[in-house]
């Protein structure tokens, strides 16, 4: 399934807190996608291997210092470059499941105090999700979890205030799923929901652009 040109593939977005289990779950979901015949692939952002995704993972981990405006910035154009390939491969039938979208970028920053519209301005014209999956988890069970306080932004209460953003970005398309439940339920609840958004994706639902 997959690779025709009048079906196009799904935008997938998985957000939430650090530690929520994004990668584990993207990772689950993109196998089981390609284990059912469905042509899927793995993004993440920051996508670190770009040029001015090598800047911004020096700034995450504390090896340089931006100015704040600046790193948002360029978290943005990071999703810009690589836009025009996220449209062919989605035109060509592929389900993009990525990890972290706009909506990090302005839940992050805005929790540095920075406007919120400021924040969402630079992101008007990058492609619209056709499902945001919001991984929902306390920021002190997140912080529980292995690896936790390695890079930048890795405070609880830093986190706390990206959580409280995520909620007031959060629409009433939006999927939530309790992060803490187990893995397993985690992640066949989160193949229920993308295989419905595949589908409606496949009979025609058209491309369209943030911020709406
Ligand atoms: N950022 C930004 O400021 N602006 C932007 O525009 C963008 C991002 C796009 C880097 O992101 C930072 O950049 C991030 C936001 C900011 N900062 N923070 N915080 P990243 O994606 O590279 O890093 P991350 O979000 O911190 O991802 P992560 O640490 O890899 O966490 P995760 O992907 O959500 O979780 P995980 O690796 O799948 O799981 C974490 C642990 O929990 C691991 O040991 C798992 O085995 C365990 N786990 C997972 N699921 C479960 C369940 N269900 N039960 C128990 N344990 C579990």
């Amino acid at each position: 399934r997959g690779g025709k040109e009048d079906s196009r593939g799904a935008l997938v977005v998985l957000e939430g807190l650090d530690r929520c289990g994004k990668t584990t779950q993207s990772a689950r979901l993109v196998t089981n996608l390609e284990r059912l015949g469905y042509s899927a692939e793995l993004w993440r952002f920051p996508d670190r291997t770009t040029s001015v995704g090598k800047i911004i993972s020096s700034y995450l981990s504390n090896e340089s210092q931006l100015d704040d405006h600046t790193i948002h910035l360029l978290f943005s154009a990071n999703r810009w470059e690589k836009r025009s390939l996220m449209e062919s491969k989605l035109k060509s039938g592929t389900t993009l499941v990525v990890d972290r979208y706009s909506y990090s970028g302005v839940a992050f920053s805005s929790a540095k105090g920075l406007d919120i519209e400021w924040c969402k301005a630079p992101e008007i014209g990058l492609l619209a999700p056709d499902l945001v999956v919001y991984l929902d988890i306390p920021p002190e069970k997140a912080a529980e979890r292995g690896g936790y306080g390695g890079e930048r932004y890795e405070q609880l209460e830093f986190q706390k205030k990206v959580g409280h953003n995520y909620q007031v970005l959060c629409s009433p398309t939006w999927k939530i799923i309790d992060a803490c439940s187990s893995m397993e339920d985690v992640e066949e609840q989160l193949q229920e929901m993308v295989l419905d958004c595949v589908k409606t994706c496949r009979e025609g639902k058209p491309l369209s652009c943030l911020w709406s």
